[in-house]
């Protein structure tokens, strides 16, 4: 017995360390770009609510001990009419990916737990190339499999994740398998409380990325923000051809830069340009970027642009600006489900535009590439966050590295995006000194990883001591960032919309103000007077005295209310008003403005005209 026992020690102990040793690398970026098989479409799935295809009767996990009859990821097949196997995933049913599973099966409208979803594809495979599987995010956690191997885990269901390939790929017929769990965790990133949809599933688009064998994995090229013109940045290659001569051609700029690549694959590139066509939201100007190596070639577009804090001032292109922003989550209202579309994106963020916004925050998780990179083309800065969201466990080492990664892979994804200007470490965040250490931490690999935008965090607001109509912002938190951000929500949860009338702000920095959200409720279609809650008359005074209060506070440089669209929550329950929608949109969840929406139009359309 003891015998068996060792066996399955070491046999688990050595697949374990292959799945901890997996071939997960680091995130290829700009993907849109490349050479794309898309695994988009139809996949089967098979709903598993106790993980009966991942543990056995104790509790095993079946790709741990290395049993291929019991796991799903194995896909297998009755060899004969003796041979007994429980799930079939050919005869199961189908749905589309990209796509959350609530909106998409009704079944699963409030499901949260495991669901297996399976892919065949066929493939060409050139034997000079090299293969990586890509998901633009998967909520919560992944557990992938290529041709019956684990590839490896992601967790976090914002952020995109690959593996390579290359060794398993089958010329000809393939299969992904992959373990979808949205369950909420006390330890995770968001923690169990959330006001929105745990929608689950492969929720982003999924490729296989053809590369040469040694191919640009990521570069960057930002505009220094002391220097109008200077392009700075690096390229990074992957593969065996590490040193290479490269070039970098900008048509419009007349830029055709060289440069050597060093045993690492990685190049420092400081290109001094001329004058710069500079992005901002009334010329969201793109260069067409050709990156040219021995072994490969990359475009991309990319607009120059400098963002910077001056005072209580943020200055954009060196200029004063006023961000006119709303915020809004990744949701479509009308199918009701995640947003993951081009076509979805450009709807969302039209309304933002009619509503004569600059400004967007991306709240409060990375949204899809396609939300970022259309808001780029429309002219719309963006704040970007990663859903550190209430109550985190500050002191859990892990739920720490889980924020830190979803950060990094935000951006790196997203570091050449002019229009993104802020990153989010995280919301309504209690002050302790625990959290201090966490978000500080955080806020300080983002500057690491990208020194060129500002860092901020939607804090909370308090009361002054015996002051009752004195309210200050002064979180210690607020040293670590450029930007001073919080949500109030005076005239809501706090008194009536009148009592704004009655408020003295005290900041506790000497930092620009942007406050991150504020918001009342309103049930489409429902009129009364402006003092009944849930009516639209109430909600267009509450922005009505909210902008008076805010129109007089010269720190605050821009604003963020919440929110451009109702959604979806399962905390808002009123059966006549909410029916599990938060009502705060500006647009209802059928598509039509609100009231508020054109009082608050109406004060963006003032401050445009002011300069
Ligand atoms: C907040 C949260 C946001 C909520 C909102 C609300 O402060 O940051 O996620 O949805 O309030 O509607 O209560």
């Amino acid at each position: 017995r003891l015998a068996i026992l060792l066996l399955i020690l070491t046999l688990s102990s050595s697949l374990y360390s292959q799945n901890e040793n997996s071939t997960k690398i680091d995130l290829i970026t700009n993907v849109i770009n490349r050479n794309l098989i898309s695994l988009d479409g139809r996949w089967n799935y098979i709903v598993d609510p106790y993980e009966n295809g991942f543990y056995d009767y104790r509790r095993r996990p079946y790709d741990e001990i290395g049993d291929r009859t019991g796991g799903f990821y194995s896909n297998r097949k009755p060899a004969d009419k003796t041979d007994r196997v429980e799930y079939d995933f050919e005869l199961s049913p189908a749905m589309t990916i990209p796509g959350d599973w609530n909106s998409q099966v009704n079944e699963l409208k409030l499901y949260e737990g495991t669901v297996w979803f399976k892919r065949d594809f066929d493939v060409k495979k050139k034997s000079d190339k090299r293969y990586f599987l890509y998901f633009g995010a998967v909520n919560y956690e992944a557990h992938v499999y290529f041709n019956g191997k684990k590839l490896g885990v992601h967790i976090g269901g914002f952020t995109p994740f690959n593996f390579e390939v290359t060794d398993l790929l089958e010329d000809g017929e393939n299969f992904v398998v992959v373990k979808v769990d949205n369950s909420r965790r006390f330890d995770g990133v968001p923690t169990v409380n959330t006001d929105w949809w745990n929608y689950g599933g492969i929720t982003r688009d999924v490729f296989l990325i053809e590369t040469n064998a040694t191919f640009i994995r990521d570069c960057k090229l930002q505009l220094n923000n002391n220097d109008l013109g200077m392009i700075e940045g690096f390229v990074q290659l992957d593969g065996a051809k590490d040193e290479q001569n490269g070039t970098i051609r900008i048509e419009e700029a007349n830029i055709n830069y060289k440069f050597k690549t060093g045993s690492n694959g990685y190049a420092t590139i400081k290109i001094r340009a001329g004058k710069l066509n500079l992005w901002s939201p009334e010329n969201p100007f793109l260069y067409n970027i050709k990156i040219e190596t021995e072994t490969d070639t990359l475009k991309d577009k990319i607009g120059f642009r400098t963002i910077a804090v001056k005072g209580t001032d943020i200055l954009l292109n060196g200029k004063p600006v006023f961000l006119r922003g709303i915020c809004l989550h990744e949701e479509n209202p009308l199918k009701t489900g995640r947003a993951y579309s081009e076509a979805e994106a450009l709807m969302l963020l039209n309304w933002a535009k009619e509503l004569n916004c600059n400004y967007v925050r991306l709240a409060h998780y990375p949204h899809n590439e396609y939300m970022v990179r259309t808001a780029e083309k429309m002219g719309l800065l963006v704040w970007e966050e990663i859903p550190v969201y209430w109550t985190i466990q500050w002191e859990n080492e892990s739920t720490f590295r889980n924020a830190m990664n979803q950060l990094e892979e935000m951006i790196v994804r997203d570091r050449n995006r002019a229009n993104v200007i802020i990153w989010s470490m995280g919301n309504e965040t209690p002050v302790t000194e625990e959290r201090i250490r966490f978000m500080s931490k955080l806020a300080e690999r983002a500057r690491e990883l990208d020194g060129s935008r500002l860092i901020s965090a939607a804090l909370e607001v308090h009361r002054k001591e015996n002051e009752p109509f004195t309210y200050m912002v002064d979180d210690p938190l607020g040293k670590y960032l450029d930007v001073l951000s919080f949500n109030e929500y005076i005239g809501w949860y706090d008194g009536k919309p009148d009592k704004c009338s009655k408020i003295n702000w005290e900041f506790g920095y000497d930092k620009p103000v942007v406050i991150s959200e504020t918001g009342a409720g309103a049930l489409q279609g429902y009129n009364a007077d402006s003092l009944t809650v849930w009516s639209e008359e109430h909600q267009a005074y509450f922005y009505k005295k909210q902008l008076e209060m805010i129109g007089k506070q010269k720190q605050i440089k821009g604003m963020t209310p919440w929110i451009l669209v109702d959604f979806r929550s399962p905390r808002r329950q009123h059966p006549v008003y909410q029916n599990f929608w938060n009502r705060k949109g500006l647009v209802s969840s059928s598509g039509i403005k609100k009231k508020a929406y054109f009082v608050l139009k109406d004060f963006y359309d003032k401050i445009e005209n002011r300069k």
